[in-house]
């Protein structure tokens, strides 16, 4: 057995995927326990609950080769650490809403607090020649502060939201604190090279660094490498989930709904980076631009509400709720609702039934990492009536591999309404040709070449290192 196989796995990440649900759930958390199956391993993280103890938990599976170790948080944690910095500082800079981007000192003294926390709370449990794998933006100062402990082991971060341009990213006051903070990974993955571009460009023109022919960045005296890693999915389980019980019992449902007319399906968290209220308009446009589809067309959204006890979050719900309405009150007739609207999620069986039976797949966020229903949708169509994927230029899945597509501009409502016309009036020749492409590629970059392609990464870092 060679030296990397016997290296364990930590996979550090603010939730913690690992129980008897999340191991039959599928998606991100199957392909992290994968990992962490082929070498024995421990997922470390928040344990989901807030309470004034700083309770840390573990937890033994697959017959204690993997464990999770959870900690929980206090309430002054989840207000500063989660709800502030992270999800109202981070998550909108990341996505270019600086309109909606609050910063507040407080708010970064708690999240730095959480990531010592965190730091704290693992090192004892790691071994020497363990691999570490660190996730997502609220993790970003983890890795520093477990070298401050003196932690030696190989890791590397993965962000699965946008890295912003350094335009955008220096309205945040600690700006240069956090990206020095990246410098202690030994390894960073972006989900596109537009992601991995922003951060280079910031390397030379903020911290006064430089790129290497190999795309490594030095700066601050340190250095680290940089590579890409687009997150896929676990198409064949999509496909599979499309044709089962339960989806097609979903699919004669909407099929019931829709009375013989198509439907164009949207499934996001409640967010305001999806760009629902855009996408509502754009749908209520292309019914005034083209009234033969009224009474022919349904748009149903799926939306579960998502970070709550945040403000932002409340005024989206309201916007989107106030904006259906409308649309409805102004378009429906006796025996047709244009658009419906829901706020709760469904099985992952369930989802790619609905998919299936769609004929459009919406897909506009204003900026996503990746977006990984736009995958879904694609691997759940059936290859004798495939439907069509109308995809926004700013999320990571139209980076590559997506020129099948209808690529659109989320913020042109008239362009997204046109390619809406476009998709529901395509030949059915011209859709399968551009869903055998689609889904080609769906297939090929899959969530396994993902993980495969960064734990192989992180493990030719640790050879390299010579602190090993
Ligand atoms: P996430 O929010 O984790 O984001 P995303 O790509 O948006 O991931 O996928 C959402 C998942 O939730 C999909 O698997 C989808 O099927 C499911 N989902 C959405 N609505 C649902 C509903 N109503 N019912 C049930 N399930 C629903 C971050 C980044 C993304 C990146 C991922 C992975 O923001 O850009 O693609 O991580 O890296």
């Amino acid at each position: 057995m060679s030296a990397e196989r016997r290296s364990r796995l930590v996979v550090v990440s603010n939730r913690v995927a690992i129980n008897e649900k999340a191991m039959r759930a599928g998606g991100l958390a199957v392909a992290l326990l994968d990992a962490l199956k082929e070498s024995g391993g421990l997922w470390f993280g928040w344990s989901g609950r807030v309470s004034d103890s700083t309770r840390v938990s573990t937890e033994r599976f697959d017959r204690g080769r993997l464990s999770a170790v959870t900690t929980d948080l206090s309430s002054e944690d989840y207000e500063e650490y989660y709800n502030g910095f992270a999800n109202r500082t981070l998550w909108p800079l990341f996505h270019y809403r600086t309109d909606l981007t609050r910063f507040d000192r407080d708010d970064y003294q708690g999240y730095i607090r959480v990531n010592q926390r965190f730091a704290h709370v693992l090192k004892p449990l790691l071994k020497a020649n363990d691999l570490i794998w660190v996730h997502d933006y609220h993790l970003i100062a983890f890795g520093e502060e477990l070298r401050r402990m003196g932690a030696r082991q190989t890791m590397g971060f993965f962000l699965h939201i946008p890295f912003p341009s350094p335009e955008v990213l220096t309205a945040l006051p600690v700006h240069d604190l956090l990206i020095r903070a990246l410098f202690a990974y030994d390894v960073l993955g972006f989900q596109t090279e537009t992601d991995r571009h922003c951060f280079h460009e910031y390397v030379r023109y903020e911290a006064g660094g430089h790129v290497d022919a190999q795309g490594r960045a030095h700066a601050w005296g340190r250095q680290v490498e940089t590579a890409i890693f687009p997150i896929g999915i676990d198409s064949a389980e999509v496909a599979r989930f499309a044709v089962s019980k339960e989806a097609k019992a979903h699919s004669s449902r909407m099929a019931r709904v829709l009375r013989n007319r198509l439907g164009v399906v949207g499934v996001d968290r409640l967010d305001y980076t999806m760009g629902l209220p855009e996408r509502f308009r754009a749908f209520a446009r292309f019914l005034e631009t083209y009234p033969e589809n009224r009474g022919r067309v349904s748009f149903v959204q799926l939306a579960p509400p998502s970070r709550a006890d945040v403000p932002e979050y409340v005024d989206i719900r309201h916007e989107l709720e106030g904006l259906s309405g409308s649309i409805n009150a102004e378009h429906s007739e006796f025996d047709w609702t244009p658009l419906r609207y829901i706020n709760r999620g469904f099985s992952r069986r369930a989802l790619a039934g609905i998919f299936r039976l769609a004929r459009v797949g919406l897909v506009t966020p204003l900026r996503d990492g990746m977006n990984l229903v736009a995958k879904e949708y694609v691997a759940a169509q059936s290859a004798r009536d495939p439907g069509v994927l109308v995809l926004s230029r700013f999320a990571g899945a139209a980076r590559r591999g997506a020129d099948a597509a209808l690529i659109v501009n989320p913020y042109d409502i008239q362009g997204v309404a046109d390619a809406l016309h476009s998709a529901l009036g395509m030949s059915l020749p011209e859709r399968k040709e551009r869903w055998r492409s689609l889904v080609a590629s769906v297939r090929e970059h899959d969530i396994t070449e993902w993980r495969e392609g960064f734990v192989r990464y992180l493990q030719a870092a640790q050879r390299a290192d010579r602190r090993h």
